[in-house]
């Protein structure tokens, strides 16, 4: 299915539709640890499952899901592999970020037509329940973009995993889809990234923040948001800048031992109840700004549905624009190194990234970094 666009008076084809976000795999050193956390702390539950009692010999995949959400949590079972060598590199992270489409042998060709490096090569999968379809291209780092097309598949995730059912099911804290995936880049590799996005994926630069509107007294970052052409899927993307002491940019692409996704944002309708039921269960987020930042809150951001004081009691951070305002926060590192984390975000009409909110948010981070040794 080919979608119209209309831009600036002209219409352009969109030679590579996105129905929206299919997954996204982590590798990680223990599975069947991180899906407890995922389960007990942020909601998700199993509905899926591949591993030696399966069949498969050298992994074990749990796949997690929350409303729209599907998180999947591979480990291998041996130190040999590039899983291993994945884990032994970055520490555990986010390997693919999947993307729905209909039709992933198009989605290939066209993509390697422009310039991707191959992953994997499209293959049909196929069980009693159907047939999906997938085919990977690189991206930053060792990151890879999987195209994922499901012919009315009716199983629990793809062929080759188990549907499953019952279990721990600790309940849901109101996540319901990805908002954005925010990746990070090595010094002077924004353009070449944003260039990728735009050529290979058909995407464009949708906003843009330099070191001059993104710096603390201590530190800078570049950012650029890159949408597709529905806007379904966006992927910012953060260059280290040059500061005082060192960008939390410098220090994730330390840990990380290269480029790689930064942080993942899901959307709540109730930012303050998903937050509350997260921190219950153990959660951790990162400090609340000063108390003079809420003291100044309606005048910066005008009038909002929300009390004051929930939001100052978590911590939650506001933000506006012309279409309206937004309520986000973020955890802390959600492993030992400073790498991935997590944001909470609650869109009330504005569509854009809280850069209002750059400056508290980055103070807050580097309070975290010194306290690391890092800064
Ligand atoms: O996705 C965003 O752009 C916001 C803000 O290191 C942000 O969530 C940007 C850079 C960063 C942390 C958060
Ligand atoms: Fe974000």
């Amino acid at each position: 299915m080919q979608t119209l666009v209309v831009e600036k008076d002209t219409e352009v084809l969109d030679f590579l539709p996105l129905n929206g976000t299919d997954h996204l795999e982590l590798y990680v050193g223990n599975a069947k640890q991180s899906a407890h956390f995922y389960k007990t702390a942020f909601g998700f539950e199993t509905v899926a499952y591949a591993g030696p009692e399966t069949g498969l010999r050298d992994r074990a995949s749990y796949v997690l899901q929350q409303g729209k959400i599907r998180l999947v949590l591979t480990t291998p079972m041996g130190s040999e592999g590039v899983i291993a060598e994945h884990i032994k590199t970055h520490g555990d992270g986010v390997k693919i970020l999947a993307l729905w489409v209909d039709d992933a042998y198009k989605s290939y060709e066209e993509t390697i037509k422009r310039g991707a490096v191959s992953y994997q090569e499209p293959q049909t999968l196929t069980d009693e329940f159907g047939e999906v379809r997938t085919a990977g291209i690189y991206t930053y780092g060792e990151t890879v973009h999987l195209f994922v097309e499901r012919k009315n598949y009716t199983g629990a995730f793809m062929p080759g995993y188990v549907a499953v059912e019952g279990g721990y099911k600790p309940g849901n804290t109101g996540l319901l889809y990805i908002d954005h995936c925010v990746g990070n880049v090595g010094w002077n590799r924004m353009n070449e990234a944003v260039k990728w996005y735009e050529d290979v994926m058909g995407f464009r630069n949708i906003l843009s923040f330099d070191d001059k509107q993104i710096n603390t007294e201590y530190s800078a970052l570049m950012s650029k948001v890159m949408s597709n052409k529905n806007g379904y899927v966006k992927f910012p993307i953060n260059e280290p800048a040059e500061g005082k002491k060192k960008s939390q940019i410098e220090e994730y692409l330390e840990f990380y031992n290269g480029e790689g996704v930064q942080h993942i944002a899901v959307a709540t309708h109730d930012v303050i109840q998903t937050v509350r039921e997260m921190k219950a269960r153990g959660v951790e987020f990162l400090s609340p700004p000063p108390k003079a930042y809420y003291d100044t809150l309606l005048e910066r951001v005008g009038k909002i549905d929300e009390d004051i004081a929930p939001l100052q009691e978590l911590g939650i951070l506001v933000d506006h624009d012309e279409e309206g305002y937004l309520l986000q926060i973020f955890t802390k590192p959600v492993q030992d190194r400073p790498t991935l984390f997590f944001e909470i975000i609650q869109r009330k009409g504005a569509q854009s990234f809280g850069a209002g909110n750059f400056k508290a948010l980055f103070e807050s981070l580097e309070r975290e970094q010194e306290l690391r040794g890092n800064l």
